[in-house]
């Protein structure tokens, strides 16, 4: 007797049908509804106030990102979503965006931009165990912590600092310096490795001093300088604009003309528009700009690639627009490998996250979570604004 023709097998089997395709259905919908919840990202920068020249160019990078990766598939089937808080360069706003990440419970946070943030705020996502990538923030203090969920794709100040120390001693011989510095964490620490490492080169830090971030008029500390600057040959700024725009045009207006480099924080459009001609000739130190890995004969694949992208859609980016579109990559990419959106998953993918090449070059985080491979160019700002790369320390030479 075959099996079709028997009705009790027949009606057993349709049953076991039934319960099976039920089973299927109730299986496929949790697969779907877990495949469909999103991957979400909070992304915290400052994307109004004075530094939100940098935090609205990277919030387009991260949103290309996301568009891409869910192009192709999103995370194992997840969609990425970006949650973006505007820290208003605030450390009590930008607090408040981590705390509301927790409350979102988001997978993860690209950010803060701030030093000034991100070290207070990877507190609470330590606690919450929420990974972070931050693409900007350059002092040391972040990933010295011991927190296993914070990691940082860009360089670190005190490597900064002895860039433009070796800079200043080497290249333009100088031996006698001022090092202001806009009293917040990041300008305070850049200044201060800066100094530190100036000194070990046998030169010497005349004065070394706080500016009010806040303040347009800076003339007290500059006609300070000014009594002494037959002795001074260069000075030194660690923070953001306007200062420092304000600073070098203040300065260049009371006829102080030493050289003056500032950083990473300063580098971008408002240099030039707050300090106008009196900024050509200065000097900044800077991670290599998305514009500089897109050039040249090293040029970088993926950078080219993000950099016409981004033109197309954005106009040009500034300088940390490509390591928030690679913060993005490598998490997605820590949660593909580890084939879980689980934050001790992610966490365990970012840190064995070795030798990734990406827009900026090569990821590989150390086991504090520091990215070993940044590196840091001195530019020159050009007339009209624009910033050329002029040093570079590995070269040894011009660039
Ligand atoms: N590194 C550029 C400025 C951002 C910060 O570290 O505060």
């Amino acid at each position: 007797m075959s099996l079709r023709s028997c009705p009790r097998v027949l009606a057993a089997l349709s049953a076991a049908a039934v319960v099976a395709a039920a089973a299927a259905t109730v299986s496929l919908s949790a697969t779907v509804a877990a495949a469909s919840s999103p991957f979400v990202i909070g992304f915290a920068n400052p994307l109004t106030g004075s530094e939100a020249t940098y935090g609205v160019s990277d919030e387009h990078a991260v949103n290309m990102a996301a568009s891409q990766i869910n192009k192709a598939g999103g995370i194992d089937g997840h969609k990425v979503k970006i949650d973006a808080c505007d820290t208003q360069a605030t450390p009590a706003i930008g607090v408040a965006c981590a705390d509301s990440f927790v409350s979102d419970h988001v997978n993860a946070v690209v950010g803060f931009f701030n030093s000034s943030i991100s070290i207070p705020a990877s507190g609470i996502l330590h606690k919450a165990d929420i990974p972070m990538v931050s693409a900007a923030s350059t002092n040391p203090t972040l990933t010295e912590q011991g927190f296993k969920n914070v990691f940082r794709v860009c360089g670190t100040d005190n490597y900064q600092g002895a860039v433009e120390a070796d800079f200043a001693y080497k290249i333009l011989k100088v031996r006698r310096v001022v090092a202001l510095n806009d009293e917040e964490t990041y300008g305070q620490g850049v200044a201060s490795f800066f100094g530190q490492s100036f000194k070990k080169l046998g030169g010497k830090v005349v004065e070394d001093e706080g500016i009010d971030a806040d303040a347009t008029d800076f003339t007290s500390v500059l006609t300070q300088i000014k009594s002494i600057s037959p002795s001074v040959q260069l000075i030194e700024f660690g923070g953001f604009n306007p200062a420092a725009g304000l600073l070098i045009k203040q300065a260049r207006g009371l006829g102080i003309t030493v050289p003056f480099i500032s950083d990473d924080g300063v580098i971008g459009p408002l240099y030039y528009q707050t300090g106008g001609q009196s900024t050509v000739g200065t000097y900044l130190s800077s991670s290599p700009t998305p514009q500089n890995l897109a050039q040249g004969k090293d040029a970088i694949p993926a950078a080219k690639t993000f950099l016409q992208q981004y033109v197309k859609q954005f106009g040009q980016p500034t300088e940390y627009a490509g390591y928030s579109y690679e913060a993005v990559e490598v998490i997605a990419n820590a949660a593909k490998t580890e084939h879980s959106i689980a934050a001790n998953k992610v966490i365990a993918g970012l840190a064995a996250t070795h030798n990734y090449r990406g827009t900026t070059g090569i990821v590989d985080f150390n086991s504090i979570g520091n990215n070993i491979t940044p590196q840091y160019l001195i530019y020159k700002v050009q007339p009209g604004g624009g910033n050329k790369a002029y040093w570079n320390p590995n070269a040894k030479s011009k660039s």
